[in-house]
């Protein structure tokens, strides 16, 4: 397993951790993830055999939030 952070751009409540949190969890390998509002940030754990970052990041953006 690795772990990665993103820094996400647009969350404002509750609801976008949710939502985030869901689309990053959909993603096959993704083992846990964590939003957090506060610091606009996302970990995931996932396996580097079925996942990876790029993944990440188009999930986030589909979902309507910027990376940076
Ligand atoms: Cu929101």
């Amino acid at each position: 397993m690795e772990t990665m952070q993103l820094n996400i751009k647009g969350m404002t409540c509750g609801g976008c951790v949710k939502s985030v949190t869901g689309v990053l969890h959909k993603i096959p390998g993704v083992a846990s993830v964590e939003v957090s509002l506060e610091q606009n940030r996302a970990t995931v754990v996932y396996n580097p055999a079925q996942a990876n970052p790029a993944q990440f990041k188009a999930a986030v953006e589909d979902a309507g939030y910027d990376v940076v």
